[in-house]
């Protein structure tokens, strides 16, 4: 069956709504070549001595993997030269990565999770790469760009996606015109569309949280998961099931093709706590999401909403089908106005 590859994708794409630009095309085909380069070097697994922690913490102080950090170098290193970009900021980063003098500069900005679901590499399971590039603002060409540059709504991305390393590897793109599926053909290195648009499909009675966090769960997080596991005899009249990969990439992967809701709430006993990252991961994943006819909040604001204060700041966030990522919502909306009364 001939299959078009990415780069006749973005090209046709390019060709037939005129708003993918060059340059952003290049960009795009340099993160999928960085995270061919990324999987190389995961799938050799302990015989490449790639496993393991470097005893190192990232800003975050969580304690870096050696492919946190090789594949953080992997994306610079790939997307340094080109000349497509402005900076780059990355969760093994504490600050932005302006592109040294020595190469020309672009109009875009690139964040990534070099790694997303690291707790999985040494034991074999999917891990993936998170992206998302936004447009420097136009008041930054001829001047050196800043970390308040990138701190910009995530409605703002121009493009977002994810590679994951399973077992096949796939880029998942979006350019802002429906969520595309590209599967690594490994024998000639080429990304091909195997998917798309995507569209999440409705009703699917399934749910990923890790539930040994309950404690920190609010009431309308407890009340909608209580629900669900009541299943028949419950409020729902149905059955759900429970998955939980403890990988953003897999989870979300599996609920674009299957269906379902994603949570991973704030705490609710410490304001502004919580796990996951708004700009490099909440971000792109509520844009793809929400491309393929999904919603994305953090419990009662859009994601894409949000105007982030800092580049590392985390956010509760749930996600998916989009009548359940509603009802959790109206859960947390309920419980606002009854605390209110
Ligand atoms: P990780 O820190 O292992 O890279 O990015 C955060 C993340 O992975 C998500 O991919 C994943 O959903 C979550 O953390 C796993 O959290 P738990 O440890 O609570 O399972």
């Amino acid at each position: 069956m001939k299959r078009l590859t990415l780069t006749r994708f973005m090209i046709e794409e390019q060709r037939r709504s005129g708003a993918l630009p060059s340059e952003l095309r290049l960009l795009i085909e340099t993160v999928a070549r960085a995270c061919k380069t990324i999987n190389h070097a995961i799938g050799k697994g302990a015989l490449g001595e790639v496993l393991g922690s470097l005893g190192s913490e990232n800003v975050q102080g969580e304690v870096q993997k050696k492919l946190d950090v090789i594949a953080n170098e992997l994306l610079l290193e790939a997307n340094e030269w080109g000349g497509h970009l402005a900076a780059m900021a990355s969760e093994e980063m504490e600050t932005i990565h302006r592109i040294p003098n020595r190469y020309p500069k672009g109009e875009y900005l690139l964040l990534f999770d070099p790694i997303d679901g690291s707790s999985n590499i040494d034991v074999g399971l999917s891990v993936g790469t998170i992206f998302s590039v936004l447009r420097a603002p136009a008041d930054a060409s001829g001047r050196e760009v800043t970390e308040q540059d990138f701190l910009q709504r995530g409605s703002e991305q121009v493009a977002a996606g994810y590679a994951i390393y399973g077992p096949q590897t796939l880029l998942v793109l979006t350019l802002g015109t429906g969520v595309y599926e590209f599967t690594l053909d490994r024998e000639i290195g080429a990304w091909k569309m195997t998917d798309g648009p995507l569209k999440i499909p409705a009703g699917n009675c399934e749910f990923a949280i890790n539930s040994a966090r309950h404690k920190q769960w609010s009431p309308a997080i407890t009340r909608y998961i209580d629900e669900r596991l009541a299943g028949e005899d419950g409020p729902c009249g149905k059955d759900y099931n429970m998955r939980w990969t403890a990988s953003m990439v897999a989870d979300v992967h599996r609920i674009l093709k299957r269906g379902g809701v994603f949570l991973y709430p704030a705490d609710h006993r410490h304001a502004n706590k919580a796990r996951l990252r708004l700009m490099y991961e909440a971000n792109p994943m509520a844009f793809l999401i929400e491309q393929a006819g999904g919603s994305a909040n953090n419990g009662h604001e859009r994601i894409l909403d949000i105007l982030p204060t800092g580049l590392h700041e985390r956010v509760g966030v749930i996600l998916g089908d989009r009548e359940e990522v509603e009802t959790v919502a109206a859960y947390g909306r309920e419980a606002l106005a009854t605390a209110g009364s």
